[in-house]
């Protein structure tokens, strides 16, 4: 045990009284005793942060004790381990969630309430670790989660940006952003390794010189940044399994010029020094477009270097075979960022190991799987010829050295067709030559996997149709999942004790066992306790959207929704319009029949992203001016969450009644958060994409609000020329709505403010179709008010939500990555 006795504590603190003398327990010393020894205060002195500290230091003890045995056990097994890079771990808090997987939170929280703290209070001093843009970066840190829980040997691999995500404020209505220093205090979760460091080299020219067999290539006159390894410890669920995420940090070779130095140029001296540390400085906040930057470029190669050498070298451990390489390691590719990894072990085995060509490649396409997050075409990576190769002259060499024998089979398989070869090479020469990095991904994969069942179904029919012709049964649906022991046990603590109470606790490590509840759907006092809950989460929402914004809400009224990025295609617009018409509805004289709602946003727009950025506008003034109409009063607030984040979903998902799900069909890969609203008791309203498909199956038709056209409908109506005037002449309430949008109703100040909103939907197509889905969307919003009025009706439904999504734990989806594609097996101790 590594919580120190409560000896030891009077031996070593003579002099230092504890101030609590009566018995405790082994954990409540604990805390005392860092709160001492790590962080040299007394209870009397003592911060909230620096209880904080001594809780998280008491709680990593734990952890570690596990982590080491885990460590040990990998070692002398030696198991097949599977490595997912990643440039984006969206982790959020730590602590709370290593004590409830420890399953110490309930000594940890009785500790320290002994010592007169609430856990709580206490738990709220970290900051997120907010190393991800969004959907792709969560859903990394799920599978962290459940790769442990299920004693998965698995690695995460990425890097420890100095600033995560963006923190945004709201000024005048406007998002503004501000760094998000989360190191700024000593970060207790993270351990340096100095000893594992790596040279990644950039820039610099190839040689070739003569070999036995041929030429071989030497990557000459290059600059080196060395990646420092710095480890977190990722604990399972109810299993001794913990896990390592492995954050490389850049650092400079040399601490500075010391010749510029001594000539008294000290800005100088640290310039290059400042140049390379940049590297890890700061995360791209893009989500959905892939903006070509050369300090992109070289986030990505560095970590994936370092990553690969880390791989080989843990490899190379024992003396073996290079045949051996694809039974002992599989490595997944997180979207095409990490993509360059293809080209990389191509480096490492053939430039540094010597492995000839052939065989290096055939290892290399057993070793990769790739996961496609998008359709969309501005978010698919391509770089310049004349970047890569200025950067990493060797590795556009390589690539053009896979894409001469890719084509040469493509060409072998389907002779003569030139026009299929241009599609798919990996080099795309039409637009001033540029790599094609899904293309490479692709090609250098074994697998490649969609994330629920309609975006793989598009994958094969759009996006890689020629690859799928060229590489039948490559690629796979596996639907995302999201982690039950944060998004249900440690949000909702609440439901998940009834839950126990009723049915076990099975469901934590096996959530389909959540079924066992349907029956209790007709059980009347059972739907009541679960609407107390519900009403308990959104009391406790209700309160904290009053201290961080202002707006006082009614805890009884609709609690409608939608917390994701912004972005045109996730349509926060045609919400709003919903809004704006509900406003319309009250205005003239309908309040009476109306169902009092709550709308909610929630989200970032990428600071270029300069329509995302008016859309948060437009919401935050419809909010100012519906919040202070005294004809609404409480039939309708309108509040947008400032900074949301990981945190604030764990507040804002249990609190919610309708999630909002209403991208236009086609554009949303998965959606995971459709996944926590539902498993949290909140009805759906939807358009059939992404999951919103298979969660409809799930929990049944009649339990889920579906509206608007389908994708095969989408792409009809593109194709038969669509008019969004056709259907602003058509409906009296949407002309109103865009009327008052174009002419200034809710900025008198500055009458033209959204003017460019009003002709993106009228003047230039309407690209994602927001006033085709208006009617429906309308219609069926009217039946979820409907709906609402009959409390046991709806809560009858939402009890069935949450016992049907149990498919949709990331549990089932890393048993599906580990059986379909990893062929990988548990390390159970
Ligand atoms: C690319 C190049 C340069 C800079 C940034 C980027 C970049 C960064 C992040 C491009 C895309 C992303 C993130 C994409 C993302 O989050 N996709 C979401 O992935 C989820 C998990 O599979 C799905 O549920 C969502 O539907 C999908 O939008």
């Amino acid at each position: 045990m590594t919580t120190p006795k409560a000896k030891s504590v009077s031996k070593k603190t003579a002099g230092i009284k504890p101030t609590i003398t009566t018995e405790q327990t082994p954990i409540a010393q604990a805390l005392q005793n860092h709160l001492i020894f790590s962080s040299g205060k007394t209870s009397a002195s003592a911060t909230k942060r620096d209880w904080y500290a001594s809780t998280a230091y008491t709680v990593r003890d734990h952890v570690i004790e596990r982590w080491v045995k885990t460590v040990e056990g990998y070692r002398e097994h030696d198991p097949k381990r599977v490595y997912y890079l990643s440039l984006e771990f969206l982790i959020g808090r730590m602590l709370s969630n290593a004590a409830l997987n420890l399953g110490i939170n309930d000594e940890v929280r009785d500790g320290l309430s002994d010592l007169g703290y609430q856990l709580e209070n206490v738990v709220e001093m970290e900051s997120d670790a907010a190393l991800g843009n969004g959907g792709l970066g969560r859903l990394a840190a799920c599978f962290l989660d459940s790769m442990a829980t299920l004693d998965i040997p698995g690695t995460g691999y990425g890097i420890r940006y100095e600033y995560g995500m963006f923190r945004q404020t709201i000024e005048k209505g406007q998002q503004v952003e501000n760094p998000d220093n989360w190191l700024r205090y000593v970060n207790i979760w993270e351990f340096q390794r100095p000893e594992h460091t790596y040279m990644v080299q950039f820039f610099g020219k190839v040689v070739e010189y003569p070999t036995k067999n041929g030429v071989g290539y030497h990557w000459v006159e290059s600059e080196s940044v060395v990646a420092m390894a710095y480890d977190i410890p990722i604990p399972g669920y109810d299993t001794h399994t913990v896990n390592n995420l492995r954050l490389w940090s850049a650092k400079a070779t040399r601490e500075f010029d010391l010749r510029q130095f001594n000539d008294g140029n000290y800005e100088k001296a640290v310039e290059g020094r400042n140049a390379t540390e940049n590297i890890s400085k700061v995360l791209y906040p893009n989500d959905a477009s892939a903006s070509g930057r050369e300090l992109r470029l070289k986030q990505q190669y560095f970590f994936v270097s370092a990553s690969i050498q880390d791989i080989l070298r843990r490899f190379l451990l024992k003396r073996r075979e290079w045949n051996e390489l694809p039974d002992k390691i599989a490595i997944q590719l997180n979207d095409t960022h990490p993509a360059i990894a293809v080209a990389e072990l191509m480096y490492q085995l053939v430039d540094v190991h010597r492995l000839e060509w052939a065989h290096a490649w055939k290892l290399v396409v057993k070793i990769f799987g790739y996961t496609n997050h998008t359709l969309m075409p501005e978010a698919l990576e391509t770089w310049s010829v004349e970047l890569f190769g200025r950067l990493l002259p060797r590795h556009l060499g390589i690539i053009y050295q896979i894409n001469h024998e890719f084509l040469q089979m493509v060409n072998h398989k389907f002779p003569g067709d030139t026009d299929l070869l241009t599609r798919v090479s990996i080099i795309d020469e039409s637009n001033g030559r540029r790599v094609r990095m899904a293309h490479l991904a692709v090609v250098g994969s074994h697998t490649v996997n969609g994330v629920a069942a309609l975006h793989s179904q598009l994958l094969k029919t759009t996006l890689f149709a020629d690859f799928n012709r060229i590489y039948p049964g490559k690629f796979v649906n596996i639907t995302n999942g999201i982690t039950p022991r944060r998004w249900l046990n440690q949000c909702n603590p609440q439901l998940t004790s009834l839950l126990e109470k009723v049915i076990g606790a099975g469901f934590q490590k096996d959530l389909s066992d959540l079924s066992d509840i349907v029956p209790l759907a007709e059980d009347k006092a059972f739907r009541k306790v679960f609407r107390e809950i519900k009403r308990a989460n959104k009391l406790r929402l209700a309160q904290r959207l009053e201290k961080v914004t202002g707006v006082t809400v009614n805890p009884d009224s609709l609690f409608d929704v939608q917390i994701k990025r912004i972005h045109e295609y996730k349509r926060q617009l045609l919400n709003l319009l919903h809004v704006i018409t509900l406003y319309n509805r009250i205005r003239s004289g309908n309040a009476d029949s109306i169902t009092p709602r709550t709308v909610i946003f929630g989200g970032k727009a990428a600071p270029g992203y300069w329509m995302a950025k008016l859309i948060i506008r437009l919401i935050n003034d419809v909010a100012a001016i519906v919040n202070e109409d005294p004809a609404v009063g409480d039939k309708l607030k309108v509040v947008f969450y400032p900074n949301y984040e990981v945190s604030a979903a764990e507040l804002l998902f249990p609190g919610s009644d309708l999630s909002e799900q209403i991208s236009t069909a086609g554009t949303e890969a998965s959606g995971t958060g459709n996944m926590k609203m539902a498993l949290n008791g909140a009805l759906t309203i939807g358009t059939l994409d992404g999951a919103n498909v298979e969660i409809k199956e799930e929990v049944g038709d009649e339990n889920i609000f579906i509206f608007g056209l389908t994708t095969d409908e989408v792409a009809e109506k593109k194709a038969s020329g669509y008019n969004p005037w056709d259907y602003y002449h058509a409906n009296a309430e949407l002309k109103q709505v865009l009327d008052m949008i174009a002419t200034g109703f809710f900025c008198v100040d500055e009458p033209d403010r959204y003017k460019a909103i009003f002709d993106n939907l009228l003047q230039k197509g309407d690209h994602y179709l927001l006033l085709a889905d208006y009617e429906s969307y309308i219609a069926t919003q009217d039946a979820v008010s409907a709906l609402y009025k009959d409390q046991e009706e709806w809560s009858r439904r939402a009890i069935l939500n949450v016992a049907r999504v149990g498919k949709f734990s990331s549990d089932r989806t890393i048993g599906e990555y580990a059986s379909k594609i990893w062929k990988i097996q548990a390390l159970k101790r």
